[in-house]
């Protein structure tokens, strides 16, 4: 493992005292915001969960490793053109290249868990693509949320995916989605369609002891904490759909697939809503990471109030116990 993973010292010694430590992506940063605003913003983010008392670790792969908790250089470094997208199926060619790569939802749970991590915020998840019937294009984020025991804390999904599907899925595969403060599942840069929900939470603390409850019997697998996005930076939500309609027309004409797919329709959001999609999106970004760090304080707090007894020490123990 020492030869794929790097943990940063201040991450490493905040793991080892029990403190609370947030993950982060890195696809928002290389593949989800245009220069200069994405390094600004990965900056941002960073400052908002220390201002909330916990540790930022920014995941990425560089040079062939995978990092957990980045300095300043390394940032500028993944806000530049050329950055590979890296989800868990591009990580094995990531190393074995020595490349660079920018991780996504799913490669930041991957990492995140490796390290002990058990909170990690970001802006959207990906999910179950409109049109799936014919491209069957379904995130891998979803499969990892299956798996992995990591909260995702963000503000739902873009509605440029088919939510219905999307949670239909999350369902299936037993992962918890938690409206944060509201009963309705948030959807980006709005700040809630009319899907439910499986539960709301109001409290830092009301999520973490769900997250307890969850991995402590033994149910692994991520939770999705759904935040809507602050009020005050919510877009309109006609224009929104009007906009998520062309561009998601506009893919399917020019033959956009994959991976490629959700860069394309992010930039084609960016330059259909002039702009504003960029200031929601930062707006989102840095809510959700104060709520992620709220959350990993209240969790590593419960963590420490407790004490498993050995049995369960030896069985599969949750992320940080
Ligand atoms: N949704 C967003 N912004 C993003 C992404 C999704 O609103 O930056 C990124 C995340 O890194 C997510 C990835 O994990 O896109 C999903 O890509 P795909 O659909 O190819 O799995
Ligand atoms: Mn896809």
């Amino acid at each position: 493992m020492q030869d794929f993973l790097s943990i940063h010292p201040e991450v490493a010694q905040a793991l080892k005292q029990g403190r609370a430590v947030v993950a982060l992506e890195s696809t928002v940063i290389s593949h989800g915001l245009p220069y200069p605003a994405n390094v600004e913003t990965a900056r941002a983010i960073e400052a908002a969960v220390r201002a909330e008392g916990a540790i930022p670790a920014t995941i990425a792969v560089l040079d062939g490793r995978i990092r957990v908790g980045l300095d300043d250089e390394d940032l500028e470094r993944l806000a530049q053109p050329g950055v590979r997208k890296v989800s868990r199926r591009d990580l094995p060619l990531a190393l074995a290249q020595q490349a660079d790569g920018a991780t996504t939802v799913a490669s930041t749970m991957i990492a995140a868990h490796l390290a002990g991590i058990a909170v990690f915020a970001t802006g959207g998840i990906g999910g179950v693509h409109r049109g799936m019937e014919t491209t069957l294009d379904i995130s891998a984020d979803l499969e990892e949320l299956a798996g992995t025991d990591v909260a995702v804390i963000c503000a739902g999904a873009k509605a440029i995916l088919d939510l219905p599907r999307t949670l239909e899925y999350l369902e299936t595969k037993g992962v918890p989605v938690i409206g944060y403060g509201t009963d309705r599942f948030p959807a980006f840069y709005t700040a809630s369609l009319p899907l439910p929900v499986d539960g709301r939470c109001d409290t830092p603390d009301e999520v973490a002891r769900v997250l307890r409850a969850k991995w402590l019997l033994g149910l692994g697998g991520g939770v999705v904490v759904g935040v809507p996005i602050p009020d005050a930076a919510a877009l309109d939500a006609e224009a929104v759909e009007a906009a998520i309609q062309r561009a998601v027309a506009e893919a399917d004409a020019q033959g956009v697939r994959g991976k490629a797919l959700t860069p394309f329709l992010l930039k084609r959001m960016e330059e259909l809503t002039d702009g504003a999609s960029l200031t929601a999106n930062r707006a989102l970004l840095l809510n959700n990471a104060a709520v992620g760090a709220r959350i990993a304080v209240a969790y590593a707090k419960q963590k420490g109030e407790l004490t498993l007894p050995k049995k369960v020490q030896t069985a599969k123990r949750p992320p940080g116990y």
